[in-house]
């Protein structure tokens, strides 16, 4: 885990004691026995909930002097400082001050030389100084946060459900929990689709649209290790950013059963091979075979699994029927294939 936060060095026990106390720490210099202040500058009509130690929160700050002068600006490197809050990542004053945040929040927070650099100081800030924060919190979550999923709507006959192997197509808007727009399928006006549990999307997304019928809408919360992690996507989706996802699901065209990639939906003909085998050479090429399956499908017979290359399908079928790769099928080979389980085979 790489932090950009600072690990302030160990206090000395004096001062831990006393800080445990709740006593002003007896370090001499302006304001060094002044308590921690807070001021909630701005707080949501909406904070469903608040920062608690152990949590990861990513915010912008601006720090000053309490004269106004500035030495240090998360806006100036142009993009949010992320840390863990109360494990010791920041100084003190920090660690306390963010606690019971709510996600948008902006607060003031005035920090005094014992819960920030003490009296030696370090880089840029003097000995003995009371810092000034303007913080604004971007958003936050827990190492063992899951995601949230919040129906908006459902349509009168919602008894279809999405399920791993089904072939979802949806609309989403993805973004930040500031309302920061990342991505909209709506705007590039075509739906997204995927096949359900074929990681074809983050952990996250691929959660958030299980047990979902057409027509529903929802909104999913993707924390970042559902999501894209640390690391986010490049100019897209920053590090350890927690998505938001308005998702509508438009169709849903039912998978085969688990590790199928295609099916009889009936009997299966005694005659198989003679019946692919068209042309009655005793063999089978991919032509005949491609052609076959196919009208298995057109004709509701059979079912390829939704969502793929259709072709692809039936040429590893056909590559795993031919045993010697001859690039023909006989009879023979037809026959020890269809000793053996069936997966992905006739
Ligand atoms: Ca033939
Ligand atoms: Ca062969």
């Amino acid at each position: 885990m790489a932090f950009r936060g600072w690990r302030p060095p160990p206090p000395p026990l004096l001062l831990l004691l006393l800080w445990v106390t709740g006593q002003a720490a007896p370090v001499a210099g302006l304001g060094s026995d002044a308590e921690l202040q807070i001021e909630r500058r701005f707080v949501p009509d909406e904070c469903p909930r608040t920062v608690r130690s152990g949590d990861f929160v990513r915010y912008h700050y601006v720090g000053t002097f309490p004269d106004g002068q500035k030495f240090d600006s998360s806006y100036s490197r142009n993009r949010t400082f992320d840390t863990y809050i109360g494990q010791g990542y920041v100084i003190p004053g920090m660690d306390e001050g963010l606690l019971g945040v709510c996600i948008g929040e902006k607060r003031r927070i005035v920090v005094p030389p014992h819960l920030g650099y003490g009296e030696e100081g370090r880089g840029n800030i003097p000995g003995s100084a009371v810092l000034v924060f303007d913080i604004h919190v971007i958003d936050f979550h827990n190492p063992s946060d899951s995601i949230s999923i919040t129906s908006h709507y459902k349509p009168p006959d919602c008894s279809v459900l999405s399920k791993k192997g089904d072939y979802l197509k949806y609309h989403y808007n993805a973004s930040l929990l500031d309302g920061t727009l990342l991505d909209s399928t709506w705007n590039l006006g075509k739906t997204y689709n995927i096949v359900l549990g074929s990681g074809q999307v983050v952990l996250g997304m691929d959660m958030g649209l299980r047990e979902m019928c057409v027509g529903e809408k929802r909104t999913v919360i993707i924390p970042p290790h559902l999501g894209y992690g640390e690391a986010g996507v490049d100019g897209e989706v920053p590090g350890s950013a927690v998505l938001v996802f308005d998702i509508e699901l438009l169709e849903l065209v039912a998978g085969l059963p688990e590790g199928y990639m295609f099916i009889w939906n009936g009997e299966v003909s005694p005659n198989l091979f003679e019946e692919i085998d068209k042309d009655g050479n005793g063999e089978v090429l991919l032509e005949e075979f491609s052609e076959y399956i196919h009208a298995q499908v057109a004709s509701g017979k059979g079912k390829l699994a939704p969502g793929f290359d259709a072709e692809l399908i039936v040429k590893n079928m056909f590559t795993n029927q031919d045993r010697n790769g001859d690039g023909k099928v006989t009879a023979e080979e037809f026959k020890l294939k269809d000793q053996e389980a069936k997966h992905d085979e006739l």
